[in-house]
């Protein structure tokens, strides 16, 4: 059973007290699809929008097993500020799932007074990106955490997603240069603040530091400003000093205002979009239309004309 739903003044008063239990709650509100959730969701973000936008807003993204999770341990153990971590995990459509597995991975931070991590279901929202990550950042930075981690499995549009929250966009990669500058495709690297090649450590050193060359090269290719190229072992720690150094330096708060301009259009959109099929009126003509269009009697401009008789924009 769910717990009950607190007020809108004992949500607010917890989250700027820095109470993790009622934050944690707070951000279980942000994800429910009941109206009335959604209401007071809305006015919790409004009340608590003054204390917001101190943090610094870092995405991670990497395939699985690239060690993002490794990383943001060594991360938090690095850093002296207040760090949320906010995982997103497309593989675990529900709950569960390699989400626990993270969790174990990032135990001493989980412990630590300083750190609040929150793993959240991606329910297939662009691809990685849990629908309400931006609600959940701004709330977190209300509570007082000063570094807000996005780590994000990097699945096609989900870098995108990441790059439109975050003020340094951190792409993680293994060590093994040629074939997986083949795979990256040019769209993310044009997102990237920051480059790091992983596990350069032990055997893999040598071959990280080649990745480090090559893809430094490919990347003045693409831009005159390319981003950074570092290496650093999430296991051993090194490199992970001069690589916070860095991270700070490429943090860019100035492209927030676009970024919350950005995020107001998907919403409307998606709003849009939700009301529109939702509507009973359409719902009713659309099976008899998609018939038709399947019957090659009808072409899609003339199906979007007849529902826009019916439901004008
Ligand atoms: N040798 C080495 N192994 C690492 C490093 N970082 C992570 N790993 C290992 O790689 C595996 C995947 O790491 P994890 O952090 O879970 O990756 P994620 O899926 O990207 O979150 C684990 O077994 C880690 O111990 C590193 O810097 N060096
Ligand atoms: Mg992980």
């Amino acid at each position: 059973m769910p717990l009950p739903r607190l007020t809108l003044a004992q949500y607010r008063d917890g989250i700027l007290a820095r109470d993790r239990a009622v934050l944690a709650r707070a951000l279980t509100l942000m994800e429910s699809g009941l109206p009335a959730d959604q209401a007071l969701a809305r006015d919790l973000l409004a009340a608590v929008l003054p204390h917001t936008g101190r943090s610094l807003r870092l995405g991670i993204t990497g395939v699985p097993g690239a060690g993002k999770s490794t990383l943001i341990e060594a991360l938090g153990a690095h850093i002296t500020q207040p760090l949320a971590v906010l995982s997103v995990d497309p593989s675990s459509p529900t709950t569960g799932g390699s989400i626990l597995g993270d969790k174990t991975r990032m135990e001493t931070l989980a412990q630590s007074p300083h750190a609040f991590i929150r793993p959240t279901p991606a329910r297939g929202h662009l691809g990685g990106v849990a629908r309400h990550t931006r609600e959940s950042i701004l709330l977190c930075e209300a509570a007082g955490y000063e570094v807000i981690i996005v780590e994000t499995v990097g699945v096609g549009q989900s870098e995108t997603a990441v790059h439109q929250m975050t003020d340094c966009f951190l792409l993680l990669l293994l060590p093994g240069a040629g074939d997986e500058l083949q795979g990256l495709k040019r769209g993310i690297l044009e997102l990237t603040d920051l480059l790091v090649i992983n596990k350069a450590d032990g055997d893999n050193q040598p071959r990280a530091l080649q990745a480090q060359r090559a893809y430094s090269s490919a990347l003045h290719l693409f831009a005159a400003t390319a981003p950074p190229v570092l290496t650093c072992s999430a296991l051993t720690r090194e490199g992970v000093p001069e690589l916070w150094q860095t991270i700070q330096s490429q943090a860019d708060r100035t492209r927030r205002p676009a970024q919350t301009l950005a995020w107001f259009e998907e919403l409307l959109r998606q709003t849009l979009w939700q009301r529109f099929h939702a509507d009973p009126a359409i719902q009713a003509i659309r099976p008899a239309l998609e018939a038709a269009l399947r019957a090659g009697t009808l072409t899609p401009p003339q199906a979007v004309s007849k529902i826009l008789d019916i439901q004008p924009v």
